[in-house]
């Protein structure tokens, strides 16, 4: 940690990985220093009594830069997104949600002098004519969903920050995330969040995409720590900032089901994929993130066995308590 605890804003604190990640920043820095800011979705109990919880429309110019002031914030983590699969189906809410807000963000934190900003990218940004395995760090960004364009341009504008105006903007790719706390909203990689879930409530369930589909995975903690250790990272010996290809496993649907099936043998998956299925063949099936190694010594901990017998675990002792898909 550096030697001054910086004043956070986590904007889509709400989501999947913003409910975990401020939860995780407050332990590291602080309950008071980390405000979580959600938008309509109420946060959970947890999230909401566990530090400084604010209203923010990232959409609104004001209302960013209005929070920056009131709550004294020199360090922003802008985990508010519209995903890939709702993207599809709201295509002027995904850009101005993803360009708009990252914009307004990136122009506040300029203008009231933030020191540092995260903002995450996505294997969306990858489009079917990038090789699809072994993704290079530098390849063709062509992507062919509207998230997955509002993620190569917001790569593009963070970098432009950096170069223009010195701001410390930092970001991943990430791959898809799979976690037991707060369900993931709107996206492709949904099902191997949801086939956890189902698995333990209902011992079947139906996989939007087909059993063949190998995409890039990553389990919570891992995506946690990269997110903070990028974060925390020397700057001068970054020599990309917003843009990097972060990996941890590669799995099919189906070997996840199998996965499962080892722990739950009475386990049943279907596959009826649907139109995320052309959503998900657009992207790699896995990712060369060596850049991330090299430049701040990205190194996952988690892989397919052990991260399916944590969630098993976890969920099912939530399940035990009868609060499966409540918000904690
Ligand atoms: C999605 O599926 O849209 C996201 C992502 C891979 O960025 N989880």
């Amino acid at each position: 940690m550096g030697a001054s605890t910086p004043r956070i804003l986590v904007t889509g604190a709400v989501g999947q990985i913003g409910s975990d990640l401020t939860l995780a920043l407050r332990e590291r820095y602080g309950a008071t220093n980390v405000i979580a800011a959600g938008h309509r979705t109420p946060p959970s109990p947890l999230l909401r009594d566990s530090g400084p919880y604010d209203t923010v429309d990232v959409t609104d110019v004001e209302s960013v830069a209005s929070a920056v002031q009131r709550h004294h914030v020199d360090t922003i983590y802008h985990m508010a997104a519209v995903l890939s699969a709702v993207g599809e189906a709201k295509p002027q809410l995904a850009w101005t949600v993803n360009i708009n807000g990252l914009y307004n963000v990136l122009e506040v934190s300029r203008e009231l002098g933030v020191a540092q900003v995260f903002c995450p990218s996505s294997i969306a940004a990858f489009g079917p004519s990038t090789p699809r395995d072994q993704t290079p760090q530098e390849t063709i960004l062509r992507p062919t969903t509207i998230y997955g364009v509002s993620k190569v341009a917001g790569e593009l504008l963070c970098e432009y920050y950096v170069r223009r105006f010195g701001l410390d903007v930092r970001g991943v790719r990430y791959p898809g995330i799979i976690s037991s706390e707060t369900l993931p909203g709107g996206g492709t990689t949904d099902y191997a969040v949801a086939i956890f879930y189902e698995a333990i409530a209902q011992g079947r369930y139906t996989c939007f995409v087909r059993a063949d589909t190998v995409l890039p995975m990553m389990y919570m903690p891992d995506c946690i720590k990269a997110t903070i250790d990028l974060m925390e990272a020397d700057g001068s010996k970054l020599v990309h900032h917003a843009d990097f290809n972060l990996a941890a496993m590669s799995f099919s649907a189906g070997e996840l089901a199998d996965e499962i099936r080892k722990h739950l043998p009475n386990f049943v998956c279907e596959f009826k994929p649907d139109g995320r299925q052309t959503i998900a063949d657009s992207w790699p099936r896995s990712i060369d993130d060596s850049a991330a190694r090299a430049e701040w010594r990205w190194e996952p901990a988690w892989d397919l066995p052990r991260m399916t017998v944590d969630m098993l675990t976890r969920l099912r002792e939530r399940h035990a308590a009868g609060d499966l898909y409540r918000q904690k």
